[in-house]
């Protein structure tokens, strides 16, 4: 318990945890389980190149996705290259891919990486979730696609990003690299758009180690997909295009089967996890769950809060820090917004006010199997005491803040 800013390990007290609690331990699952699948390919000798494993395990996910294919690829950003690399999307170089500007720089590196051009949409300010109408106002005679990205296992707003892709005649795809398990009313996340990519990264609701997968129910579609992550290769040996090395590797499937059998109760525990922070955050001010639209169902693998510096005294940045100090790992998810990074920022760079401000604002606290209820309620304890006097932790942190802070 800490009776007051004193106690706060970033001001001399002690932590509040001695083994962290973070954002993006891996869900693993039965470990025996993984190891028998594991002994099982080592035993087969036969350990990539679209392996029993590999093909158990995309059969499990369009299984889930409603699908008629799954692809699986190495990782999610391979997935969303060879998505957007594929004939149906090609075009000139520096034609245009419209996305978010508030995602994961894979979006608009897999964009990059095949020569077109990512544009950033804003996002709206509640959820983050791409700005349909803004979204409209740039499409452009050089759109080749547009990518919707379910933040946070958040569904877009898939069917009026269908209507425009429809009307532009543009292909629509889906980064759900969080949301496996997601749905869209009661539609499970996959089936919407061209195609969507799911990615199973150790951090991910579903690990495989490293992995990712694309769902769609374009035959000619996964047909290409699967040649193209495997060096262009056709089904009679010729290479028929140009490919690149992006298949997922056995030992990633046995991980990848094992996670996703835990998965019912990775996110009935997550759900539960989503209540208590949102009952033990609701008197504090400033600190306020990204509450999900319930309509939808979400794995709520992300806990996401937004600070408000102006009511909470403090701003995000430093409850990372006060945090931190505590062993509880946060994550500014997302730290920057994408149309002002480094690689994609220019003189004629749009302002895109909504993205620009959730990003200062957002956190990821540490949810999931390994974070219990009497864990949150410490971490809640920690907020309530750094918020109650956040002024003069700003202060005494010797940290300055670009916004008003209560006194
Ligand atoms: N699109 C979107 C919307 C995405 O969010 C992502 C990935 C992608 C596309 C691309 O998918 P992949 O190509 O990766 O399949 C992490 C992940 O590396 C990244 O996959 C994920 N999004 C992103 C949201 O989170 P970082 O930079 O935050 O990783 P890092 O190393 O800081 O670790 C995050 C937390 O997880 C820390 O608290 C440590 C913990 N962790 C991490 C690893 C790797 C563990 O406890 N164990 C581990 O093995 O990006």
């Amino acid at each position: 318990m800490k009776a007051g800013i004193e106690d706060l390990a970033l001001l001399g007290g002690a932590p509040a945890f001695v083994h962290d609690r973070r954002v993006g331990r891996p869900n693993q699952g039965e470990r025996r389980r993984f190891l028998d699948r594991l002994n099982r390919a080592l035993d087969s000798e036969w350990l990539s190149n679209m392996g029993p494993l590999s093909l158990e395990f995309e059969a499990r996910v369009a299984e889930m996705a409603g699908t008629r294919h799954c692809v699986s690829v190495c990782n999610a950003t391979v997935g969303l290259q060879l998505l957007i690399g594929d004939e149906a999307t090609a075009g000139e170089p520096g034609d245009e891919v419209l996305m978010p500007a508030l995602t994961f720089p894979a979006t608009a590196h897999a964009a990059a990486w095949r020569g077109l051009r990512p544009v950033f949409c804003d996002v709206d300010p509640v959820t983050g979730l791409i700005d349909v109408a803004d979204m409209g106002r740039r499409l452009s005679p050089r759109t080749r696609a547009i990518v919707g990205v379910h933040l946070w296992g958040q569904a877009c707003d898939v069917r009026r990003l269908e209507k425009y892709a429809q009307d532009a005649e543009v292909r629509l795809y889906f980064d759900a690299a969080p949301a496996l398990g997601c749905t869209h009313l009661d539609e499970p996340i996959g089936g919407f758009g061209d195609a969507e990519v799911f990615s199973f990264h150790a951090t991910k609701v579903v690990n495989s180690f490293e992995g990712g997968a694309i769902v769609t129910d374009d035959d000619a579609l996964a047909q290409r997909l699967r040649s193209a992550r495997n060096f262009g290769f056709y089904d009679n040996g010729s290479v028929g295009m140009v490919g690149t090395n992006g298949k997922m590797s056995e030992a990633s499937a046995a991980m990848g089967l094992t996670s996703l059998e835990s998965l019912d109760e990775i996110v009935a525990h997550n759900r539960a996890n989503h209540h208590a922070y949102l009952a033990a955050l609701a008197e504090i001010p400033g600190v306020h769950v990204l509450d999900y639209d319930w309509r939808h169902r979400n794995n709520h693998h992300y806990l996401m809060v937004t600070v408000e510096p102006g009511e909470a005294g403090l701003d995000r940045d430093l409850l990372l820090r006060v945090l931190g100090a505590e062993n509880i790992l946060a994550k500014p998810y997302f730290f920057e917004p994408l149309h002002l990074m480094s690689p994609y920022r220019h003189p004629q760079t749009p302002s895109l006010p909504a993205a620009e401000s959730l990003c200062g604002r957002l956190l990821a606290l540490p949810t999931g199997p390994m974070v219990s209820a009497e864990d949150i309620a410490v971490i809640c304890q920690v907020i309530q005491t750094a918020v109650a006097r956040g002024g003069e932790v700003t202060r005494r942190a010797g940290y300055e803040t670009t916004d008003d802070t209560r006194q």
